[in-house]
């Protein structure tokens, strides 16, 4: 059965693997699964035929036979519990890799992403110093968590799994915050992570999409 998958086909990233489509295609790849990508234009995500996809009318999808999926966590679970290499067959270790992937998502990631979009969004306002500070401090805490529950070890929960591939993703959002390079032990486990071959092809495979229908230098 075909897997298909959606991406943004102009990614503000400009193909650094920052959208979420990133984390479904490096879970993929590390289950060794062949998939399609469907580019997708901002205005197409609005229209029925992918609102049938995802009624909030974002990307990524996951389509598979008659199974079709959103939410870039929720896709990535689906593949692990259905192939191997990323969830521990062990039922006890499961539940904590999975634990670690809700973990990334609703504990780790969203004061990174607060602390991105203030730049975007409010860099202009006469609060934007304090805001920050208060968001940097966040995050700083979530980090400290982390890096002491990694402390000498390569990954959260013994081997590599799919709750390491949606930390690693969520961490990879600080680049260029400056706040990475606070923390050397999580700047060690992302690169661990980007290093793997999986996550390799999956970068090189959203890159080539975006220079493929933006040009390496396209403005946006
Ligand atoms: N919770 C959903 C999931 O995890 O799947 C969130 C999906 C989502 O935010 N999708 C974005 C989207 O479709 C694309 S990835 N947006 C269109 C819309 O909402 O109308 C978002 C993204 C882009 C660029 C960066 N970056 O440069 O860091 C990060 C995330």
């Amino acid at each position: 059965m075909t897997i298909t998958i959606t991406a943004i086909a102009r990614s503000p990233d400009r193909g650094e693997g920052l959208a979420r489509d990133m984390p479904v295609r490096w879970a993929l790849e590390e289950a060794g699964l062949p998939y399609a990508v469907r580019l997708v234009p901002f205005a197409a995500m609005k229209q029925p035929a992918h609102l049938a996809l995802n009624p909030f009318g974002q990307i990524p999808t996951y389509e598979e036979g008659n199974v079709a999926l959103f939410e870039s966590g929720a896709i990535v679970l689906h593949i692990a519990q259905r192939h191997g290499g990323l969830l521990p067959d062990d039922m006890a270790a499961r539940a904590r890799a999975i634990t670690w992937m809700f973990a990334a998502l609703t504990t780790v990631e969203p004061p990174i992403f607060d602390l991105d979009m203030l730049g975007h969004t409010d860099g202009d306002r006469p609060w934007y110093r304090d805001r920050l500070a208060i968001l940097q401090d966040r995050v700083r805490n979530r980090l400290g968590v982390l890096t002491q529950r990694l402390g000498v070890s390569d990954w959260l929960e013994g081997d590599f799994n799919a709750g390491d591939l949606m930390m690693v993703a969520a961490l990879r959002r600080l680049k260029g915050s400056g706040i990475e390079d606070e923390f050397p032990v999580l700047a060690a486990y992302v690169a661990r992570g980007e290093a793997r071959p999986a996550f390799v092809r999956a970068f090189e495979a959203q890159r080539a999409a975006f220079i493929a229908s933006n040009g390496a230098n396209a403005p946006l």
